[in-house]
């Protein structure tokens, strides 16, 4: 069985709920101001099934003042039944829902002419041509024309056979999109609690699942699921669906918001679009203006900013342009939108979201803007996948982000991302996709940030990794900027040593007379011997004057980096010789003591020749080395390890 949605549009009392009726047996009109007043005020819903077709019919109001229900219900049909009443024919409401589906991308569908009991031949056939004359030139110009009496029955039989038919010809959605149902109904039922109902537009839902509810993203169980009034274990794409759902109180539930799997989807509230303004409208679409945004069920005030041509977009034109929302709402790339005007209330456009996550755009920055916007309207994936990651420049994407701006399945995100690295446009770093060019630009900033700190700092190592992540990277990922280094390392230009990164060419060069200062320093400690100076003393005794003293410090850097000088404690240092001397002597001590080993802290000052000032700070250096160990108060010699 295969299941479409079937969505009624025309004119008010043109006989819509009652063709409907007359098709399933259900009224559509369900409150109880419809039945009193006789008009349709929200949406309503019917079953029918054909043979191995099961239709779920929409059933939408006519009167001009119930559009904004209409439009809940006018996204995600199948097969549009644009119904023309024979004694009135074409009116105000006919056009303006038949351009919303136009607009909407609705590709399929019929013309029924209604009340044909009311009208004689003539009027019928003048009715007919005026019919086609409307959907000259759109999706209906070929689409059947049937004429019915919901009154009578007549035509009934033919057009249930015409649905059928049409019904079957229908493809199948795609499975390519995540799940999204927009949701048009919430109410709650005794001894269930929660249900919406919504036209499930993409994926399927399974019971049991959990899921979040969007834009406020709770999260929700589904506790029961319902298609044509049968409880089921799961509902695909194109079904009319009922949910139950565990975690939300009805209160907390609007129609427009949207059901989604966790985490998968993510609100917004400025989008990048490309609009079509209808060639009838009586007003231009122009920057700053108020408009409300109808997109799946929901309805949102926000304004416009034309983002090409000028300031406004013309009847009959199209255009970029950026929408800044008033309320978060969850769209996604290629989703089909209606704007109208806020006061007086008029269908003037739709168009199809581009970029779902924008960012207000720079003036100065807009060619290079409206070429990203036009590269993610390519029709092909890759090239969408990449003018997305372009859009994130230097930060780039993870699949994530992707997959929230496309609504692209794990799958579809997954089969696209190889393809695009195949090219090497895009490269993956660090779980993140980046436009190759920024991966150039960034690689660039290193190594000319690594050259500028090298030439100032000739006598560092190299440059502190945290400090080089701050000064480039600080509005990306942490992975982003480790993935980079390691991807200059793999290609020899910079190498990274614990906390510090350097250029690999860089090695660290001594002029004359700092290599004439490092040998008095190295001889100063030597010639201390265990009697070390402070760092200040050295310095007076190097005859440095004060100005220099940083960039003596520096040089003495050099000595501690190449293990000339041993840190025995804070400023306590001692020339490696000295410090070898004195572990051959502890050794001679040890083995002259065997088999206990054991030192104390006099016999050390002795064997040292030292004072308690420096004893103390050897011994623990010593154990720290784990050439000694703490025994109660003395210290065990440990034999020396094999290296
Ligand atoms: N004679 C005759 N009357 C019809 C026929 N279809 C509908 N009607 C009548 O026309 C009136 C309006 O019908 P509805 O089906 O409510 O019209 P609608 O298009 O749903 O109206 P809205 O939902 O308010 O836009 C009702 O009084 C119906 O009984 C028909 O085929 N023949
Ligand atoms: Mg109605």
């Amino acid at each position: 069985m295969s299941s479409i949605i079937v969505g009624t549009a025309g004119h008010i009392d043109h006989g819509k709920s009652a063709l409907v009726r007359a098709l399933t047996g259900t009224d559509p009109d369900r409150l109880p101001e419809e039945k009193r007043r006789g008009i349709t005020i929200d949406l309503g819903f019917a079953d029918l099934e054909l043979e191995d077709l099961r239709i779920g019919f929409v059933d939408v109001p006519g009167h001009e003042r119930f559009i904004k229900n209409m439009l809940a219900g006018a996204h995600g049909i199948d097969l549009l039944a644009l119904v023309i009443a024979a004694d009135e024919s074409v009116m105000p409401q006919t056009r303006e829902h038949f351009d919303i589906c136009r607009l909407l991308g609705v590709s399929n569908g019929l013309v029924v002419i209604t009340k044909k009991d009311l009208v004689d031949e003539e009027m019928l056939a003048l009715v007919e041509d005026e019919a086609r004359e409307l959907v000259n030139g759109s999706f209906l110009e070929n689409a059947p024309l049937v004429t019915v009496s919901s009154r009578t029955g007549a035509g009934l039989d033919d057009l249930k056979s015409q649905l059928t038919e049409m019904g079957r010809r229908v493809p199948p959605r795609s499975q390519d999109f995540t799940m999204r149902l927009p949701i048009d109904r919430a109410f709650s039922m005794k001894g269930f609690g929660t249900v919406v109902t919504g036209t499930l537009i993409s994926g399927k839902i399974t019971e049991g699942e959990e899921l979040e509810l969007m834009p406020s993203r709770t999260n929700v169980r589904v506790r029961g699921l319902q298609v044509h009034n049968k409880s089921v274990r799961e509902a695909h794409a194109g079904q009319r669906t009922a949910v139950n759902l565990a975690g939300v109180d009805t209160a907390q539930i609007e129609r427009g918001m949207v059901l989604a799997p966790a985490g998968r989807l993510r609100p917004t509230q400025i989008v990048d679009v490309w609009i079509d303004v209808l060639p009838g409208a009586s007003r231009a679409v122009r920057s700053r203006s108020r408009v409300r945004f109808h997109a799946g069920a929901a309805e949102v005030l926000g304004r416009v900013r034309v983002l090409e041509g000028g300031q406004q977009i013309v009847p009959g034109s199209s255009g970029l342009a950026q929408l800044r929302l008033e309320a978060p709402v969850v769209a996604v790339h290629g989703e089909r939108f209606i704007l109208r005007s806020y006061s007086p209330a008029e269908t003037t456009a739709g168009g199809v979201i581009v970029d779902p996550f924008a960012t207000k755009h720079r003036g100065r920055e807009m060619a290079h803007t409206l070429e990203l916007l036009r590269s993610l309207m390519r029709e092909e994936r890759p090239a969408k996948f990449e003018a997305f990651v372009q859009t994130a420049g230097d930060r780039g994407l993870r699949l994530n982000d992707l997959g929230a701006a496309t609504g692209w399945t794990n799958e579809v995100l997954a089969r696209v991302a190889s393809e695009v690295q195949k090219t090497g446009s895009v490269i993956e770093i660090g779980g993140l996709f980046i436009a190759r060019s920024s991966v150039d630009r960034l690689s660039e900033a290193v190594v000319t940030e690594l050259e500028r700190y090298h030439k100032r700092e000739p006598l560092a190592r190299g440059m502190l990794r945290e400090t080089l992540r701050e000064k480039l990277f600080t509005h990306s990922a942490p992975e982003l900027f480790n993935g980079l280094i390691a991807r200059l390392e793999a290609q020899s230009k910079v190498v990274s040593e614990k906390d510090i990164v350097r250029l690999s060419k860089h090695s660290v060069g001594l002029s004359e007379q700092e290599t004439e200062l490092s040998k008095r320093i190295e001889q100063i400690y030597l010639a201390a011997g265990v009697e070390a100076p402070t760092i200040d003393e050295a310095m007076t005794k190097a005859n440095v004057a004060a100005p220099k003293r940083a960039q003596a410090r520096k040089i003495l850097q050099l000595l501690i980096d190449d293990r000339t000088l041993v840190r025995i404690q804070g400023e306590m240092f001692m020339h490696s010789k000295v410090v070898q001397e004195l572990k051959t002597k502890l050794q001679t001590y040890a083995a002259q003591h065997e088999p206990d080993r054991l030192i104390d802290v006099p016999a050390f000052k002795d064997l040292a020749g030292v004072s308690r000032k420096y004893a103390i700070p050897l011994l623990e250096f010593f154990d720290r080395e784990q050439v000694t160990r703490r025994a109660g108060d003395k210290r065990l010699i440990l034999k020396p390890r094999v290296s």
